[in-house]
């Protein structure tokens, strides 16, 4: 299948999104949840078994978000092949079935369409979503406006980093006022449609079936990050966060040919403190008690090239290593109660 196999479209994948989820109509359902300054459509699947013994009563939810950055491709392609797997296995393996009975699962493949189109097509390393910054739109007596001026490279530049863009400690670390930066953190908390959408999806959502797990799926660097992002201490919740971030890791390395070993540890220390971002925001402000970032293979030093321009080829074996991670990472949170 070419969509599980390759880097298509967003355009490809919604309409595989509709494609799959009229073919499963039991188990599943879409949600249009927002669009693009360009005019996408942002869609969520929901995988949910209708008859689940857990109707209800305890069923929580997990929701998965991949391509919020354009240029992260084996992010999108990778959430698509957990929505296969999540669906063409749900009655044959048991493992699978008891995840669909306990929870409800949202996945989200592409976060950022216009970004992912835009780095598809006209600049590859492309991070950002694509609206104007505000710069332009205001006045030009206004001292934003002159301050740009002045300093002429704040004039043309397009694009919010949407992971710096969530309202949970906006703009304390590791972002950019500066609306030429890769790191911008846009003018205000949620002002792009993208995090808007997830906002108001997500709550939605979590006020109807409580959300347990907020899985974030990036590239490049192999790391199992989890809350906090946007300081050094320690959240309440930080051994059961650790707790299964190590044993989904351990089982990665574990079903790995290649020996895949993941780095474990609380985003702000293991990688860098940045605030906005979409985890610290479901934990902080939702009460999600499991929020996780992945950074997709490769690892910063398995792979010499540039770790974003992963071939086609490269996506069977993340597959394979991200699915055993997502399993067990639902299963020990089912365990955990
Ligand atoms: O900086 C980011 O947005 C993520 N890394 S990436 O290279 N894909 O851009 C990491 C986000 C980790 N989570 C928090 N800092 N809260
Ligand atoms: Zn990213």
């Amino acid at each position: 299948d070419f969509i599980l196999d390759s880097f298509v479209s967003h355009q490809e994948i919604n309409q595989w999104l509709t494609n799959i989820s009229s073919q499963f109509e039991e188990l599943c359902s879409t949600f249009d949840i927002g669009e693009t300054a360009e005019g996408r459509i942002i869609r969520v699947i929901k995988i949910s078994l209708t008859n689940s013994t857990y109707k209800n009563q305890s069923k929580r939810a997990i929701w998965v978000e991949a391509g919020m950055h354009g240029r992260e491709w084996i992010s999108p392609v990778t959430a698509n092949n957990i929505i296969y797997n999540m669906i063409t296995m749900s009655y044959s393996d048991r493992c699978v079935k008891n995840l669909l009975e306990a929870f409800d699962w949202y996945i989200l493949p592409v976060a950022n369409p216009d970004g992912y189109e835009y780095s598809r097509s006209r600049d590859r390393m492309w991070r950002k979503n694509r609206r104007l910054s505000e710069v332009l739109k205001r006045p030009w007596w206004s001292a934003y406006y002159s301050h740009s001026f002045q300093r002429n490279k704040y004039r043309y530049c397009y694009g919010v980093d949407l992971n710096r863009n969530f309202g949970f400690k906006w703009g304390v670390v590791g972002t950019s006022t500066n609306p030429c930066s890769e790191i911008y953190q846009g003018p205000a908390a949620f002002s792009e449609p993208e995090t808007a959408a997830i906002r108001d999806f997500a709550s939605a959502v979590n006020n109807d079936t409580q959300i347990i797990v907020y899985l974030s799926l990036h590239s490049y660097g192999q790391m199992w990050l989890y809350s906090w992002g946007y300081t050094r201490q320690r959240s309440k919740d930080h051994k059961d966060l650790r707790y299964i971030a190590n044993q989904s890791s351990e089982a990665i390395f574990l079903a790995s040919q290649k020996r895949v070993q993941y780095t474990v540890g609380p985003a702000a220390r293991t990688l860098y403190a940045s605030s906005g971002c979409s985890d610290d925001w479901a934990k902080g402000s939702l009460g999600v008690k499991y929020a996780f970032t992945l950074e997709l293979p490769p690892s910063d030093t398995d792979y010499q090239l540039n770790g974003f321009l992963l071939p086609a080829s490269a996506i069977p074996s993340i597959r394979e290593t991200t699915w055993t991670g997502v399993k067990t990472m639902a299963e020990l949170t089912l365990a955990a109660g």
